[in-house]
This record gives structure tokens, sequence and C-alpha cells, in this order.
């Protein structure tokens, strides 16, 4: 690992020397700058009320705050506080859609349709609404209402909790920590972290695990299922990611944030033949739409939407000088964009009420009026394209990397019988013979203080020698994209052997991007698949799988981390560690919650560190399901290196279309 650069990204080194040369500061030398307030980096900073903040660090655990809080009790508050606001963006996210679902099965919003009838019908079912003798939209309608109903509901609990094995289940109502409601759970937390409410550290970590499973089986869950429903339910597309998919003779159009609403009818607006011939006027041979972030995934696993990257890309993306606009809605977006795009000619557009910036243009995103707002948004990106400065355009020169991406719960069952005979059995029956070690999901964000990528490139790479399947999202599956992994020819060629054989069998790549990270939900549905499938037990807790967000840096990743453990999947998160003030606190999460829920959450910032005790963890779990022992090179160490063109009906998707 090359951990002295600030990126191991190569077109990312080339803009960042681009901006040192512009003396132009990004993320990367302001993390220099700013070291980070060592106290509450370690969750030892109560700022609950006015009478602090009190600063407990490099105290014993009983030291207390003015009010008397302990250590161990302000940690929990700020941890469960990340969770509680992680959960409400996952969540918010998805209450929009579900308000767009509901216009479609109105008729109000004309631009939109049930795309997949099928998971409708599905999710319906999930939901106990009944579909007989309802047309699409009444069904949509009625399932929008539903889901609705779980912000909010004052009685029982999240409907998706029944989607969960059995077992998980029974695990949720004797901890008390199933989810009752979106909202509740959310507001309950913040409520109880106030001062002066929940005094006992593992109670208020109780109430962080139901807030956060209230994110994973219900705003997350919710937010996929919408976006599959309305949008289509993604198989594999072939694509690009890198800084350097911006066309000098285009109008590139970046798209930037979370909600794919408003993206999915940017893609309709900018393939619009009247856009393109005034794209033309101005000069412009088209409109190249580029994604950013994990509304990038949504479109890139919907429609192969090339991507720039993901979250510490957004300011060297507008230093190629080649961005006639960004489109901006909700999360992760760099206020420091703005300023950025001072400097150039590059205009953001802010969508929404929740996200303004000062200096952005403000055309709010209304799913009533879809189509013609994303025309607006094409024609002023196009609009600004003789404004573009030639001298100032820079290219990274080096080749984007191809892509193959849109590996959903339902293309990975389906490659695995069939349309009518799809199952988990064949990948349940490799990892039984030890083909495949285990299952990890790669997760989670870019963080200036690690070098780019650098964590998420050597774990995919380790891990995929190592015989384990990579399962990615949000900007970790950024990271193998632009690296390359996302190739079968590529991630094949470094597959263990074991690994490789199931991968050639069944048609998949060692490296399946699913999505954005709201979609690690989708990771849940496989793992409850994988569970339910039979011979590795019967619960997601246990199973030899392990979840790592290694570059993490955002309070959505905290909740993402801490639904896993609920659910029962072991977690390891790089960059430091938001709750090392408290040596109770990591006894709960690497200890006690072995015993209560069959995983537990570690922090640990060296990447070798991280490999090992992933594949310890693994391991472990093979050993305690009484499965054959794992041994490396047990299936031949030949390498069968997959030629694209010969494998072309390996990536037949249920409707029979190659990539
Ligand atoms: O939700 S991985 S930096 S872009 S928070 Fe943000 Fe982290 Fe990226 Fe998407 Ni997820």
């Amino acid at each position: 690992m090359k951990e002295n650069l600030k990126s191991v990204d190569p077109a990312a080194q080339v803009l960042l020397k681009v901006a040192g040369q512009k003396h132009i500061a990004t993320a990367f030398e302001r993390a220099e700058k700013l070291k980070p307030c060592p106290i509450g980096h370690q969750g030892a900073c109560c700022k609950m009320c006015h009478m602090g903040p009190c600063r407990l660090v490099g105290k014993e655990e009983e030291a207390e705050g003015v009010c008397g809080a302990t250590l161990p009790v302000v940690t929990a508050r700020n941890f469960a506080r990340m969770v509680a606001a992680g959960t409400a963006a996952h969540s918010d996210h998805a209450r929009d859609l579900a308000n767009t679902l509901l216009a479609v099965g109105r008729g109000e919003a004309k631009d939109f349709q049930v795309k997949d009838v099928r998971k409708l019908n599905r999710v319906a079912g999930y939901l106990g609404v009944n579909v007989e003798g309802k047309t699409v939209n009444q069904v949509a309608e009625e399932v929008a209402l539903r889901f609705l109903e779980q912000f909010g509901q004052q009685k029982g609990e999240l409907a998706y909790n029944a989607r969960a094995p059995k077992k998980r289940q029974e695990i949720w109502k004797k901890l008390g920590i199933a989810p009752r409601a979106i909202d509740r759970e959310c507001v309950e937390m913040l409520h109880r972290t106030t001062m002066g409410v929940d005094q006992e550290m593992e109670n208020i970590m109780k109430g962080a695990l139901r807030a956060a499973l209230a994110d994973g089986w219900g705003g997350s869950m919710m937010g996929t299922d919408i976006s599959d429903i309305l949008f289509g339910t993604p198989k594999p597309v072939r694509t690009k990611a890198s800084l350097d998919v911006f066309l000098e003779d285009h109008v590139n159009l970046v798209v930037h944030g979370h909600e794919p609403s408003f993206a999915e009818m940017l893609v309709v607006a900018s393939e619009d033949k009247e856009i393109e011939a005034y794209a033309k006027s101005k000069g412009a041979k088209g409109v190249k739409l580029i994604g950013m972030c994990c509304t990038a995934n949504e479109i890139l696993v919907r429609h192969g939407i090339a991507t720039a990257g993901g979250f510490l890309q957004q300011e060297l993306g507008l230093l190629t000088g080649m961005v006639e606009a960004m489109v901006v809605d909700v999360q992760c977006i760099m206020p420091a964009i703005g300023e950025l795009a001072k400097k150039y000619h590059t205009k953001i557009v802010t969508t929404t009420p929740k996200g303004k910036m000062k200096d952005a243009v403000h055309i709010e995103y209304d799913e009533h009026h879809a189509l013609d707002l994303a025309k607006k948004v094409v024609r002023l990106a196009i609009d600004n394209f003789p404004n573009r400065k030639k001298e100032g355009v820079v290219h990274a020169n080096i080749k984007p990397a191809d892509v193959i991406a849109g590996f959903s719960h339902e293309y990975i069952e389906y490659m695995q019988g069939g349309e009518y005979r799809g199952s988990f059995r064949p990948l349940n029956d490799a990892i039984i013979a030890g083909r495949i070690r285990g299952v990890v999901g790669l997760a989670g964000c870019n963080n200036p203080r690690i070098s780019q990528d650098s964590m998420h490139n050597f774990l995919t790479r380790e891990l995929i020698k190592n015989d384990v399947l990579v399962v990615q999202t949000g900007c970790s599956a950024m990271a193998s994209a632009k690296a390359g992994y996302l190739t079968p020819e590529m991630a094949m060629e470094q597959a263990g052997p074991g690994l490789r054989q199931v991968c050639e069998a069944i048609g998949i790549p060692p490296t399946l991007h699913m999505g954005s990270c709201v979609d690690n939900s989708r990771i849940l549905t496989v793992a409850t698949a994988i569970a339910m499938e039979g011979g590795l037990g019967d619960d997601i807790g246990g199973l030899p799988a392990v979840g790592i967000a290694p570059e993490w840096m955002s309070e959505k990743a905290i909740a993402i981390g801490t639904y896993f453990v609920a659910s029962g999947v072991p977690i390891i998160f790089g960059a430091g560690s938001p709750v090392s003030a408290s040596k109770s606190m990591k006894e709960l999460m690497e200890k006690k919650w072995w015993e209560q829920l069959n995983a537990g959450f570690y922090f640990e910032e060296d990447p070798g560190k991280v490999l090992e005790l992933a594949l310890k963890l693994i391991d472990a779990a093979r050993e305690k399901l009484k499965i054959r022992k794992y041994e490396p090179g047990a299936f031949g160490t030949e390498r069968v290196l997959l030629d694209m063109k010969a494998r072309r009906g390996s990536f037949a998707t249920p409707h029979g279309v190659d990539v």
C-alpha cells in the first residue's frame, strides 16, 4: 500500500497536482492542515447541554461531566446520535421515494411509471397488500401508503422485520430492539441522548441498535425497493469509471448526491433529440451525463452511466474545467464546491429545499413536473458550454477503467438456476465445500485522512486472492470500479482458484457492485437468502461473512455498520474509532454483542490487521458451522482467465440482453 500518497487513483493524483499548481485547496489539503479534535474524535466530548461542552479525554471510565455523565455514557450517546442521524438520512431519502411512488400510483407524476411490476407485487406481499383485481397503479398507491405508515405508525413493528430469518427476529424481540417505526426510533434516540435521560451505556446502545435496524430493514430497504419498482431492478451493465470520463466536445453535466428520482429524469432529458439539437446549436456534440457519489451508483447500475467517482472526487472533477453544471441534492456534498465552482465557469444547481448552497442556482425538483425540470437543468448546462475556458481544460490522460455493475439480489439468484429455478444453492454449496472461503461486504466512504482508495483496493485484491467473494456498494464500489476490479477479466486474474472456479461456473465476477449505500440492504437480502437456503445455519448470525468500511467518514456508515451487527454480521471499520475513549464501549461492542447478537463491531486502522481479522472471523464461523476447513489452493491452481468474448452468454440478463 502506498500510504504516503494522498490518493492511489492515478487520475486523482494528476488532478491533485493541478490543484497544487493553481493554489486551489481541496479536502486533501484541508485535512492535512486541520487535525481532527482529539477529544471529539474519540467520542469523549459531551455537548448535549450548555453547562459544557465537557471534555473527558484521557480520563478514567468513572470521569464525569458537570451533570455526572460518565465517559461510557458520553461515548455511547455520541455514537447513538450518529446512528440516529445516519438512519434519518437514509430514511428521509426513502420517504421522498415513497411520495414519488404515491404520486405515480395516483397518476400525478406522469413522467414516471412502475418499471418492475414483478417487484411491486413481491413488495406488496411483504406489506400485506392484496394485488388481486387491482391495476398496477392501484397496487403502487397502496404500497406507497403502507410504506409511508412505516415512518410514523404508533403500534406494532416495521413490516420488513418479518423478512429477516425467524431466529434473528427472535433475537431482536428478546433484546427489545425490534424496530417499531422509523421516525419513532430516530426521535426516541435523540430524546434518550439529550441531557438527563438515559444514563446507562448498554441501554443507550440498545437504542442505537434498534434505530440502526430501522435503517437497514426500514428506510434503506424501502429506498432500494421503491427505486427498483420505479426505475427497474439492476442487472449487469457495462460502463466506465474515472475522472477522465468528461468529454471535451460535449456538455458535461454531473449529477451528485443520493436520491435517484431526478437523476432518472436527467438521463431521459440528456438523451432527448431536441436537447441534443440544442447542444449542437451551442457548438457541442451532445450532452454527457456523468454520475458522482451514490447518485452515480444509482444511474450506473440501471443505465450504465459513467461515473467520475466517489466522495473525494467531487472537487477534483471540477478541476478538469470541463463541468458545465453539477446538480446536487442531499448528502455527501461538500460545501467547498460552491467556492471552487466560482473559479471556473461551472454552475452548481441545488434541487431540494433541504439542501441549499450560497451562490448556487436553485431549481427545485418536483416529481409532478420531473421531465420539464430536468430539461431546464440540462438546458442551463448547455447554455453554459460556450463559457468554458479552453485553456483551463485538464485531462488526466489515464484510460478510464471498464466496469461491470448492477448485481441485484434478484440477478444473483437468477444466475444460480435461471428465471424459474433461481436459488442460492450453488453459492451455499461452494461455501460449504470451501471453494469460497466466505463473503465480505466492502462498503463505505473515502476519507481524506487515508490515502484515497488505498484500503479499499488493498482489501479487494487480498480478499479475492483468498477466495473470498466481495460484494460492494457506495464509494467502496467506486474505488474498485476506478481500479478495474469490477471487470471479470481483471478480477478473475487476481482471484483465488476456488473462487475463480465458482465465478466461472455461475457466471459472476468475484467482485460484485450491488449499488449505492442504501443498497447495502441488498446485502441483507442476500445474507437472508443464503441463511434460508440451508446448510449454513438458519440465521445471518454465524455465516462466514464480514462487513468492512475501511475508509469511513459519514454518520450513515456508522448506522450501516450498526445494523449489520444487529443483523448478525461482524463489522470492521478503519479510519479510527469514534468510541475509543471508553474501554467499556469497546468491551460491549467487541465482546458482549457477540453473546447477544452473534456479531461484534471492531475498529482497526491497520489494513493488514483488518484483512487478518476478517479472515479470522470467517474461518471461525466456518469452524462453528462444522463445514470443511478452508485450504488455500485446494481447488487447483491453473489460471482460468475469463475471455469476455467467449463468455458473453455468462452475463445474459433475465431479459436475454447480453452485456
Ligand atoms: O452514501 S459511501 S461518502 S457517497 S456516505 Fe457518502 Fe460514504 Fe460515499 Fe453515498 Ni455512503
